[in-house]
């Protein structure tokens, strides 16, 4: 049987971003995958693709059996109808209509979708969610990729709780939270200081994370992964 295809999302840089390049590239567009989520989706069963930026949001659903949306940087506010709180992170615009767009496609073609951290925020904020700009004493920017920063409290009968139990540590890497939660969503994870730290949809299969699985040791046998490829097999 073949693995299940699982889209990936990425982020436009340009050759000046990247070390080693002679400066002719600077202006040459290129697109950057953190290879942990790949190795999250391997693990799981699955069948990694890296999605270009330029393909057409709707082609691409049709090509996948599921979507894992990355983290990066924020989202630009006028999505959820407000202005600018901080520029502490520069939006990425085309990256912005580019998951919009397949979030859009997976509602008329409903597939498995797994955002994680900005993906997580992504999904809120497509469901007409908002988020909170800039949560200062939430961050943990200074400690490393596999600290575990803070407990997660799991919702007793929801997806998340049916696959990390009652409780969890986890990393944290993110100075905005879901504010406003998005229609058809529940937040099913808080972290002690209320965060929402998890959400899931009530009928298609869409969860969501604001940690990062995908970097913590645990990676092999993260049970969101499974749970991506099971929903895309
Ligand atoms: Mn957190």
């Amino acid at each position: 049987m073949k693995r299940p295809l699982i889209g990936i999302t990425g982020k436009r840089r340009f050759g000046r971003d990247l070390a080693g390049n002679w400066s002719s590239m600077s202006e040459n567009p290129a697109d950057i995958f953190w290879t942990n989520y790949a190795e999250g989706v391997l693990f799981g069963g699955g069948f990694p693709v890296f999605l270009s930026i330029d393909s057409d949001p709707i082609d691409a659903i049709d090509h996948l059996d599921g979507l894992l949306l990355t983290g990066g940087t924020d989202i630009e506010p006028k999505h959820y109808g407000e202005a600018s709180d901080t520029d502490l992170f520069p939006y990425e615009p085309i990256r912005d209509e580019f998951e919009f767009g397949l979030l859009d496609a997976v509602i008329k073609s409903p597939l498995p979708v797994l955002g994680i951290c900005r993906g997580h925020q992504v999904v809120n904020v497509h469901a007409g969610g908002s988020l909170n700009q800039h949560v200062p004493e939430h961050a943990s920017f200074d400690q490393t990729i596999t600290t575990k920063s803070h407990e997660v409290l799991l919702k007793d009968g929801s997806k998340l709780s049916d696959l990390y139990g009652p409780r969890c540590e986890v990393n944290s890497f993110h100075h905005q939270t879901v504010d406003r939660v998005g229609e058809g969503f529940e937040a099913t994870a808080h972290a002690q200081d209320g965060a929402i730290e998890g959400l899931e949809h009530s009928e298609l299969p869409i969860l969501s994370v604001q940690w990062h699985p995908e970097m913590l040791p645990t990676r092999p046998t993260d049970p969101i992964f499974s749970w991506l490829v099971k929903e895309a097999s």
